[in-house]
């Protein structure tokens, strides 16, 4: 558990922490002339049981109370689990104690006590005051029940209660679900002698090891693990949740370029963002002072950066309004992550809330498809959001994007999306599996509607059904969508045509008549058949009459139309793809052999001038691919024809 102190300045924090663990964290040489805290501090207690266990250490971050220093205090609690809001029974409730209370609820905390120091100094009237002052000021936030303490690190009384609290209650807290990719929030960066660089701060997410691989972000440096430490201790794992001290190593890391508010993350998280959309709670009063656009500071994380505030939607009901920041620079953020803004000049805190979406797209950000989605990122999470899919993605979320949200990866992503109605495309891409299904039956529909018009069409071609829908699907994803259907026994393909598998192109009594004439002499020409010329005249026809009907046998599937003068039967046309397929693959010696006209001519002992022709129809199918002079297989050929 991660302990985090917050409270007005001088009010007793940095004391309190030295008298629980022994550490004196006001370590700085200014610290120490200004009697003041300024950085952050840290320091650990075992809970007791063996003290190489990360888990049996309490972890403290002691923060600065000095208004002037606020960032520092909001680097150190973006981690914490547990706070402890002082209040020095002389003094009272101030504006920091205030201030830093607003923050810890914006970050969405929810555990903590109030603790009244320098009991030593007030008599039994002012305590009960203090405590009237008190009980208005934690109404209705999440310290509203909380344990009090009152106590005095003057004369130790209480301070023992209060350790003895503590270590009960982080015994009876369960260890954080380390699943997901690795994240720390990097809240400090130095050099040791003989070990290199070290970064430190609080794990968010996963686990990590000796050994792993890692991504600074912003940066995009890769590192290795070289040894770590949790909660102060050397460790083999560590994991969120907890407090990291990691020495990394890389050919391109530059200590100068590693600071506090970057990440390190696996290496599938590392994508940092410019601009997200957020669940925005603004501050009472902060609400005349919005306007689109506002400079704010934005601190996430250990990570303090300059942006601007939009607006997107709301507040509606009880829901906060939906807004977006557009930052100075990329930051690492990510779904869920918590923040808090702050004004222009870093003097008001204006609100906070918890990231919906840090990859948003440019344009169309006040859509109704893109706030529904947003709002269900707001109540369900990345997973119920998928419930938008639909409309807020008509043409497919990037899988990768969706796992980054929910930081989920390898089986664990299969499993959870497996049961969820979505439906992987290439690219990847997941689509709603609702819409999937429309879209297939659209093009179903598209097709019936052909084929009762155009009874002699074998059907369409995928391009034309595709830009039918007025989408934007990619040529591979409407193939998956046809492939699917296609599996399924719903459609079917002749050729380049798509149709339903029941359509036959009918032809014409004429047509059939002049057919069964064509066809004997196709067949009898075999591997070198009459050219559409010598058909015509030997059956004293029409030489067009006789094309569009070879070309209407080819959307039967009764011909094959190698070039403009030649048509084969399907027959000649197998026979020759496997003449082919035997020659490229060099036969016995079952090595690749070009396909010159030439030697195809010499083994099936027809004109050159027809080989060519051939050799290019091959092309065509894309079951060889011409080099040079030469043609070399690509594909099987025979498997091919029978795709087609
Ligand atoms: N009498 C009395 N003095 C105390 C007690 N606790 C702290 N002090 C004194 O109060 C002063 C401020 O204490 P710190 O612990 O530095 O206060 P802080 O909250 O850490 O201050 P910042 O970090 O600067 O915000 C010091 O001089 C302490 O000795 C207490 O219980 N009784
Ligand atoms: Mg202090």
């Amino acid at each position: 558990m991660i302990i985090g102190t917050a409270g007005h300045i001088d009010h007793g924090k940095s004391t309190l922490v030295q008298a629980l663990t022994g550490v004196a964290t006001d370590r700085l040489k200014e610290e120490q002339a200004r009697g003041m805290s300024i950085e952050l501090g840290y320091a650990y207690l075992p809970i007791g049981g063996a003290v190489a266990d990360p888990g049996a250490i309490l972890g403290f971050v002691d923060v600065p109370g000095h208004e002037r220093f606020l960032h520092h205090m909001l680097a150190g609690v973006g981690g914490i689990d547990f706070v402890l809001l002082l209040v020095a029974l002389d003094d009272g409730v101030m504006p920091q104690t205030r201030e830093h209370l607003q923050i810890l609820q914006l970050l969405g905390l929810q555990a903590g006590a109030v603790i009244l120091t320098k009991r030593d100094r007030v008599d039994a009237a002012r305590e009960a005051a203090v405590r009237a002052e008190v009980d208005a000021l934690v109404r209705g936030t999440f310290l509203q029940d909380c344990p009090r303490f009152a106590l005095s690190c003057r004369n130790g009384e209480g301070v023992e209660e209060l350790r003895a609290f503590l270590l009960a209650t982080a015994s009876a807290t369960p260890a954080k679900v380390a699943r997901g990719g690795f994240r720390l929030a990097i809240d400090r960066c130095f050099t040791l002698q003989g070990v290199g660089t070290v970064v430190t701060g609080t794990a968010h997410a996963g686990q990590v090891r000796t050994g792993d691989r890692l991504v600074l972000c912003p940066g995009g440096t890769p590192v290795r693990v070289r040894s770590l430490h949790v909660h102060n201790v050397p460790a083999a794992v560590g994991a969120a949740g907890q407090r990291c001290a990691i020495n990394i190593a890389g050919a391109h890391l530059d200590r100068q370029q590693v600071q506090r508010g970057q990440w390190l993350v696996a290496e599938e998280l590392a994508v940092p963002t410019a601009d997200f959309d957020f669940a925005l709670s603004l501050l009472t009063g902060e609400e005349v002072r919005l306007r689109d656009g506002l400079p704010v500071h934005v601190h996430l994380g250990a990570e303090n950066v300059l942006g601007r505030l939009h607006v997107l939607e709301g507040p509606t009901g009880t829901e906060p309004r939906l807004a977006r920041l557009t930052l100075d620079r990329p930051i690492g953020a990510l779904h869920g992550d918590r923040l808090v803004v702050r004004d222009g000049a870093g003097a008001r805190t204006v609100g906070g809330g918890r990231v919906l979406d840090a990859e948003p797209p440019r344009r169309g950000r006040r859509t109704p498809e893109r706030l529904a989605w947003l709002r269900a990122c707001a109540q369900g999470g990345s997973t119920a959001a998928l419930a938008q899919l639909a409309t807020a993605f008509p043409d497919g979320l990037p899988l990768a994007q969706w796992q980054r949200m929910a930081n989920l990866w390898g089986d664990t992503a299969v499993q959870q999306l497996a049961a969820l109605p979505v439906v992987q495309a290439p690219g990847p891409l997941l689509f709603c599996a609702t819409a999937w299904r429309a879209t297939g039956d659209e093009v179903l529909g598209r097709l019936a509607a052909h084929h009762a018009a155009h009874p002699g069409e074998a059907g369409l071609p995928a391009t034309e059904l595709r830009s039918a829908l007025r989408r934007r699907w990619s040529a591979a994803v409407f193939d998956a969508l046809l492939q699917q259907l296609r599996s399924a026994g719903q459609l079917a393909r002749t050729g380049a045509a798509w149709h339903l598998p029941e359509h036959r192109v009918r032809l014409s009594q004429a047509e059939q008549r002049l057919w069964a004439r064509i066809e004997p002499l196709l067949a009898a020409g075999r591997l070198a058949p009459p050219r559409v010329d010598q058909l015509a005249r030997q059956l004293a026809t029409d030489e067009a009459a006789v094309r569009a009907v070879l070309d209407r046998a080819c959307q039967t599937g009764s011909a094959w139309r190698v070039s403009d003068e030649r048509y084969y039967l399907p027959a000649a046309i197998t026979e020759l793809a496997h003449t082919l397929r035997r020659l490229g693959r060099g036969g016995e010696a079952a090595q690749l052999q070009p396909l010159t006209a030439a030697a195809v001519r010499d083994e099936i002992g027809i004109g050159r001038n027809l080989v060519v022709a051939l050799l290019e129809f091959f092309d065509r199918c894309g079951a060889t691919r011409r080099v040079g002079d030469a043609h070399w297989l690509c594909n099987d050929p025979v498997a091919i024809l029978e795709d087609a």
